[in-house]
């Protein structure tokens, strides 16, 4: 029998999401509520396992109140058999709760090993400390079970324990389920082992826009059938505006505002790019806009537009480069006549004490 699996991992719960202004508890609330909706999840497709790829909690040892609530979430699902490989932020210590009593159905890795099941084997590596150098990962017995490997760890290269495909491809898994990247890799197959990053259940911030929820479907020996489920209540959104395509201030409000409208229950960044004939005043946006989404936030990218025929005569060393740049750009086409164009753009930029790329939050 094929075994019926939900992959989840990199739930953080106890995070404070304290970028959010007034909604920071309320979000933070709903990013913790993200395991229900796990826990539902697995009920509506009546799950055989639940594999949860690490950072379930933000830290390793989170208070009495959100230990709590995640066992009673995972004791909800009794048909479930539930596996927990520690990740970097919730690394098993003696007082971690993970060494404490839980419901029947939950398995927790407190070391590298395997747990036998009658169709499947789920092999498990838990973090034991913030950083694991490397882990010297199992291979799977091909006898007709499901041989899975829950793991945490970063497969595109990074300090948390570096795994690579082709070490994945060594296991001879049938699935590879991995936590620590928070978005969703898509099913990914290194050889014929198949594996996948689920991403983060809630997004935890605008780094992780996007839909958000678990990997399920079913693994057998003959391979696996997964497919993604989006669970998340709220989404990361970033719009970028070209501020320069607007006359005036009140254009482009009037157009972000229906930008953003699909948004309601979004935290929505607004990024205005462009050479604008007016200055956009980010405060008065706000004022306009905040109150159409969950959360907004505006970052002002714009810059000036000058009039560069008047600029080039000017006898300051401004107005030289000025001048030697417009003719350079009009000696020159194509690509490198774009160049020029922004070359141009970064020295005057550099001349107003201004990045291109400069944030005000
Ligand atoms: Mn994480």
């Amino acid at each position: 029998m094929p075994l019926k699996i939900v992959h989840c991992a990199d739930l953080h719960i106890g995070v404070r999401s304290s970028l959010l202004g007034a909604n920071s508890a309320r979000r933070s609330a709903e990013v913790q509520n993200g395991l229900l909706s796990v826990t539902r999840h697995c009920r509506e497709i009546g799950a055989d396992v639940l594999l949860v790829a690490g950072d379930l909690f933000d830290i390793p040892c989170p208070g009495e109140s959100e230990t709590a609530f995640v066992k009673d979430c995972f004791a909800s699902i009794p048909e479930t058999q539930v596996f927990i490989a520690a990740g970097n932020h919730d690394y098993l210590t003696p007082s971690s709760p993970y060494t404490e009593q839980w419901s029947d159905n939950v398995h927790i890795f407190n070391k590298a090993e395997c747990i036998e099941l009658p169709d499947a084997r789920i092999y498990g590596i838990p973090f034991c400390e913030p950083y694991e150098a490397a882990f010297s990962l199992p291979r799977a017995e091909r006898d007709g079970k499901a041989n899975i490997l829950l793991v945490h760890g970063d497969i595109f290269g990074g300090p948390y324990n570096p795994l690579t495909a082709a070490a994945l491809e060594n296991t001879g898994m049938d699935y590879v389920a991995l936590g620590h990247v928070h978005a969703y890799s898509g099913i990914l197959y290194a050889g014929r082992v198949c594996y996948a990053y689920s991403g983060s259940v809630e997004p935890l911030g605008f780094d992780e826009i996007g839909e958000h929820g678990v990997i399920s479907g079913t693994v057998s020996a003959a391979g696996a059938d997964l497919g993604f489920t989006k669970l998340c209540g709220r989404m990361y959104r970033e719009i970028a505006v070209n501020a320069g395509d607007f006359a005036v201030e009140s254009e482009l409000l009037r157009h972000l505002s229906e930008l953003i409208a699909p948004y309601k229950n979004d935290m929505v960044k607004i990024i205005l790019n462009g050479e604008c004939t007016f200055s956009p005043d980010r405060e008065r946006m706000l004022a306009a806009l905040e109150n159409e989404v969950f959360f907004l936030r505006i970052k002002n990218r714009t810059y000036p537009k000058e009039n560069l025929e008047l600029l080039r005569k000017e006898q300051t060393l401004k107005g030289f480069f000025t001048d030697k740049m417009l003719n350079k750009i009009e000696s020159l086409s194509g690509d490198r006549r774009e160049a020029a164009v922004a070359a141009l753009r970064i020295g005057l930029a550099a001349f107003a004490g201004r990045g291109l790329t400069v944030d005000e939050d």
